[in-house]
């Protein structure tokens, strides 16, 4: 038995069905006693050091946890659940961390993207029961803007390099944390959790290689909203127009096929409920449902875009867009992605100037952290002859004329799926919500949704040059070589199809083994 530290922040449900698919049982701590009585204790950390801490002490649970690991009880912290056992955090420096290892904890100064966001290796340092079922080359799924700087080496089990090399697992008797997320690790992640359930005999693994790389990940993506039938479906659209002969194309139900994409290899999910900004968010949120069961069959990270606003309808009723991503995390999702109120947050901010904190960006990377904030942006482009023609935006040069020959361009950000243009560009979008706190960017493009000609470098460029955050490419994946394509000319740290894995087109394994050797990737 299994005893689950939530303070009630993030995506636990899938630390409880990553251990109970082992076939061990899971119990969440609900009073100190629970803690003082543990046989073994699982601490998943997600969101923010200050949160966390403020909230352990709330609970009472600070002292119990303290008094457990001085006995030497089994424990497992995983990411904020290992950053705890420090003296304190960078992210938070006012307030004391457990102090149970010495060191603190800092964030990134890379000239890489952070957060770290991905599947990374890791270099053993000692025996651990950890390792006991790894090989030693499997990659792990890490996201983190933080990592801790041990001040006795010889707590360090694993390292990691990310611009430099950090400390990305401590151990300390039987006091175990890990920087990454084992229950997002797909098999890598279930045979670790394996070896702390069975506390095995601890053992090296057989590789252990010198450095790591963080893997470019392919992203399966499911656009999800109801048919004329009133069934939940995946569709796919071109240029985002997703009926065919006047119906809403059905490719397949939403669960299944993420299950699908992540026994090929997927190395994320993500659902878009496309018509998720019509309604009032919290009224139907069929996607719950959705999500509740794929993370029972998926164990890579999941991410739920579509009508994560703040929202007051007609009658009068209010939601937040806090309020509506809570529901999802505590559902399964590990990221939400937001769209149209990102353009009006951008727009309001461009104008005044003033980080309100309250924005949905804002509000939701406070409690959750800026990990779990993805922008998604669904830009259109917009062909000028020069760029004195649009002076409020970033132009670019293009090598792809435009109908007139125009040799510049610009991406119009739209919002409602492309049914509204505004007065904003992509660039400046994700730079000014970059700034706001957000963690990634879905980068989509209107003119190749579904047109299989490949990734619009130039555009995925542009927006790269602006923002020290991660980009996903997105729309146009056509065959395997425009994964190749994208990730040569761009430094994207992702890239994301749809069309071409629904229509089974192209497998996620077949635009894996055709990158093997040529990209570094997850295997
Ligand atoms: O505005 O916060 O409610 O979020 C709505 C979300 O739904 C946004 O993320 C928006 O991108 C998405 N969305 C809205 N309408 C559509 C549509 O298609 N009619 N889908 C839509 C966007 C685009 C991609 C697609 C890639 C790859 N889907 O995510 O998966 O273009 O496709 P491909 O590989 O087939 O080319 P809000």
């Amino acid at each position: 038995m299994i005893t689950l530290l939530d303070y009630g922040a993030g995506n636990v449900r899938s630390v409880v069905n990553a251990v109970e698919r082992l076939g061990e049982t899971i119990k969440p701590a609900k009073t100190a006693e629970d803690i003082l009585s543990a046989e073994k204790l699982l601490f998943p950390g997600v969101g923010a050091f200050g949160a966390m801490m403020e909230i352990l002490h709330q609970k009472g649970f600070a002292a119990p946890l303290a008094a457990c690991l001085r006995e030497d009880r089994p424990f497992l912290g995983i990411c904020l659940g290992m950053h705890a056992l420090f003296e304190g955090s960078e992210e938070a420096p006012d307030l004391p961390g457990l102090g149970l290892l010495k060191g603190r904890v800092k964030r990134f100064e890379t000239d890489l993207a952070v957060p770290h966001i991905g599947w990374n290796g890791i270099s053993p340092r000692q025996p651990s029961p950890l390792f006991a079922h790894l090989r030693g080359d499997e990659k792990f799924y890490f996201v983190h803007s933080y990592h801790i700087v041990p001040e006795v080496p010889g707590v360090v089990l694993t390292c990691t390099d990310y611009g430099y090399r950090f400390a990305s697992a401590v151990q300390k008797g039987r006091m175990r944390g890990v920087q990454f997320h084992p229950e997002k690790s797909g098999e890598a992640g279930a045979a670790m959790l394996r070896g702390f359930i069975e506390d095995a005999p601890a053992r090296l693994p057989e590789i252990r290689a010198e450095k790591t790389a963080l893997a470019r990940r392919i992203i399966a993506c499911l656009d999800v909203r109801g048919n004329d039938q009133g069934d939940l479906v995946v569709t796919k659209g071109d240029q985002y127009d997703v009926r065919e002969g006047g119906n809403v194309r059905n490719l397949g139900k939403p669960v299944e096929l993420a299950r699908r994409y992540y026994e090929e290899g997927a190395d994320e999910i993500t659902f878009l409920n496309i018509t998720g900004f019509r309604d009032f968010p919290l009224e139907d949120m069929p996607m719950l449902e959705v999500l509740r069961r794929t993370s029972k069959t998926v164990f890579v990270p999941l991410t739920i875009g579509g009508g994560i606003r703040n929202f007051t309808d007609a009658a009068g009723r209010s939601c937040t867009a806090l309020e509506v991503a809570s529901e999802y995390f505590r559902s399964g999702a590990d990221k939400v992605s937001i769209g149209s109120d990102a353009v009006a947050i951008a727009m309001a901010y461009r104008k005044s100037g003033v980080k309100t904190g309250r924005s949905a960006i804002e509000e939701i990377a406070r409690v959750y952290g800026s990990q779990a904030v993805v922008i998604s942006v669904d830009p259109r482009r917009v062909y000028v002859r020069s760029p004195e023609e649009a002076p409020e935006h970033i132009v670019i040069p293009t090598v792809i004329p435009g109908p007139a020959g125009e040799r510049f361009c610009w991406y119009q950000c739209t919002v409602q799926g492309g049914r509204k243009g505004e007065n904003l560009d992509a660039v400046t979008l994700s730079r000014l919500c970059a700034e706001l706190g957000a963690g990634e960017i879905l980068l989509n493009c209107i003119d190749r949704d579904g047109a299989n000609s490949g990734f619009d470098i130039e555009l995925i460029r542009a927006v790269k040059s602006a923002v020290g955050i991660p980009v996903i490419a997105s729309s146009g994946a056509g065959c395997a070589a425009h994964f190749l394509e994208v990730f040569e000319q761009t430094t994207a740290e992702s890239a994301l199809a749809a069309g071409i894995f629904h229509r089974r087109e192209v497998p996620v394994g077949e635009v894996k083994s055709f990158l093997r050797g040529k990209v570094e990737i997850r295997n």
